[in-house]
């Protein structure tokens, strides 16, 4: 299954403007709130150095592309309906938009840093940006509160019968969080708390429900129209900003990296995504040229579009995955001669027979012991992988 980063923040910000940038789809856009309803899923790309030049070969990728050594990865991206305060209140919309974002393994809260949209994305000046962090997060730890104190009416009505663990009740009711119960525990004890919701104030409730939330949703802020008149000033401002020190925040230009890449489309410039910079292939009018110099001027100053970026820091910083090429140690042809055709994106730490498991089954069931391609050299089960290693998994199966 491929890693899901799903789009988040509320209307009018560019999430669906990014999500066709970022897959080369063509979903509507629009400067009116709720032009997106239903969510979209496309292909999306991490870009990772491709291994097949340190052997001196050429990579035949089956899945994505390859381009001057730079590997690209699919991976799915969901653009989703616009959040508004208080949907979480509209039964319906609110609980639709939320299941849609369970899917996710990691957010990208796009936020319009122009300040020319207001709380429910229609037109304004000077609306600050950090309104509209807080209370996305907000939205989203209401959620999880609501389900958390589910999850702690059912130990407390089941522990009046028998014996019942907190962290087993919690996993459950949010199954869907995809979170187990040994992390909820570590969750709660790390939260500084008992195992016994009946010592916990409200607002305590609030902050496990919000640690689960930042466990199983990371989430990093993409700082989107980096290309109007206010945004700089207003990203200055919260870069600044104490409060706001501890994310991620990342500018972007999703109509930029629109243009170019449909530019490249039409063999105007040759851009890959996530370049600080693209060639100009034919002359073009005036116009295009005064458009393509205010882009290549907003490249030389964030060191791209921000958009490949946004999705590298998603997966890699705050999800922890790396990649790894599965190759054989006697060549790194598979059997039809193609090089390197695949490569794994996986938490960093797993170990060689998680990636056996990563790959098929069946590999990890009959594990016997992996290969290091690079250093040549035999690993066990639980020697742990690195970013962009070369394993050959040995299976009986
Ligand atoms: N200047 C500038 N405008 C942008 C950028 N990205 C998007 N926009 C504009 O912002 C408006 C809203 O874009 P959408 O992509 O439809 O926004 P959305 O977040 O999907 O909105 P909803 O579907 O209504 O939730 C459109 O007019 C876009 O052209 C950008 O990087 N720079
Ligand atoms: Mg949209």
């Amino acid at each position: 299954m491929p890693y899901k980063i799903g789009l988040v923040g509320k209307p009018s910000v560019g999430k669906s403007t990014f999500f066709n940038a970022a897959t080369m789809n063509s979903v509507d856009e629009g400067n009116y709130p709720f032009t997106t309803i239903d969510p979209s899923v496309g292909e999306a790309y991490a870009r990772v150095e491709c291994a097949a030049p340190d052997f001196g070969e050429t990579c035949d990728p089956r899945n994505g592309f390859c381009v001057e050594g730079n590997r690209f990865v699919p991976v799915k991206l969901v653009d989703v309906a616009g959040l508004i305060p208080g949907a979480h209140d509209v039964k319906g919309l609110g609980n639709k938009f939320l299941s849609d974002l369970n899917e996710a393994d990691v957010l990208i809260h796009v936020v319009d840093f122009s300040g020319e949209t207001d709380i429910e994305g229609e037109p304004t000046e000077g609306h600050d940006p950090r309104e509209d962090i807080d209370f996305l997060e907000e939205e989203l730890d209401r959620w999880y509160l609501e389900i958390l104190e589910k999850g702690v009416e059912r130990f407390e009505s089941k522990r009046q019968k028998k014996e019942v663990k907190l962290e087993e009740e919690l996993a459950e009711q949010m199954s869907a969080f995809r979170i187990g119960k040994n992390r909820i525990k570590r969750v709660i004890l790390e939260t500084g708390l008992e195992m016994d919701p009946d010592t916990w104030d409200q607002d305590q409730r609030k902050k496990v429900a919000r640690e689960i939330r930042l466990e199983t949703k990371p989430m990093i802020i993409a700082a989107n129209k980096m290309d109007k008149e206010k945004s700089q000033e207003n990203l200055e401002e919260i870069r600044s900003d104490p409060e706001y020190e501890h994310l991620d925040i990342v500018p972007v230009s999703a109509h930029a990296e629109k243009a170019l890449k449909n530019a490249d489309e039409k063999d105007v410039l040759d851009y890959t995504p996530g370049a600080e910079g693209f060639e100009m292939n034919e002359e073009v009018s005036e116009e295009q040229r005064k458009a393509l110099e205010k882009i290549e001027e907003f490249l030389d100053e964030f060191g791209g579009t921000g958009v490949q970026k946004s999705l590298e820091k998603a997966l890699f910083e705050e999800l922890g995955l790396m990649a790894v090429f599965p190759g054989g140690a006697d060549g790194l042809g598979d059997r039809h001669g193609n090089i390197l055709p695949d490569v794994f994106l996986l938490p960093e730490g797993s170990d060689a027979q998680d990636f056996a498991y990563t790959i098929h089954s069946d590999l990890g069931e009959g594990f016997i012991h992996g290969i290091d391609v690079r250093e040549n050299q035999q690993i066990g089960s639980d020697t742990e992988l690195s970013h962009l290693d070369v394993v050959e998994i040995v299976s009986s199966n």
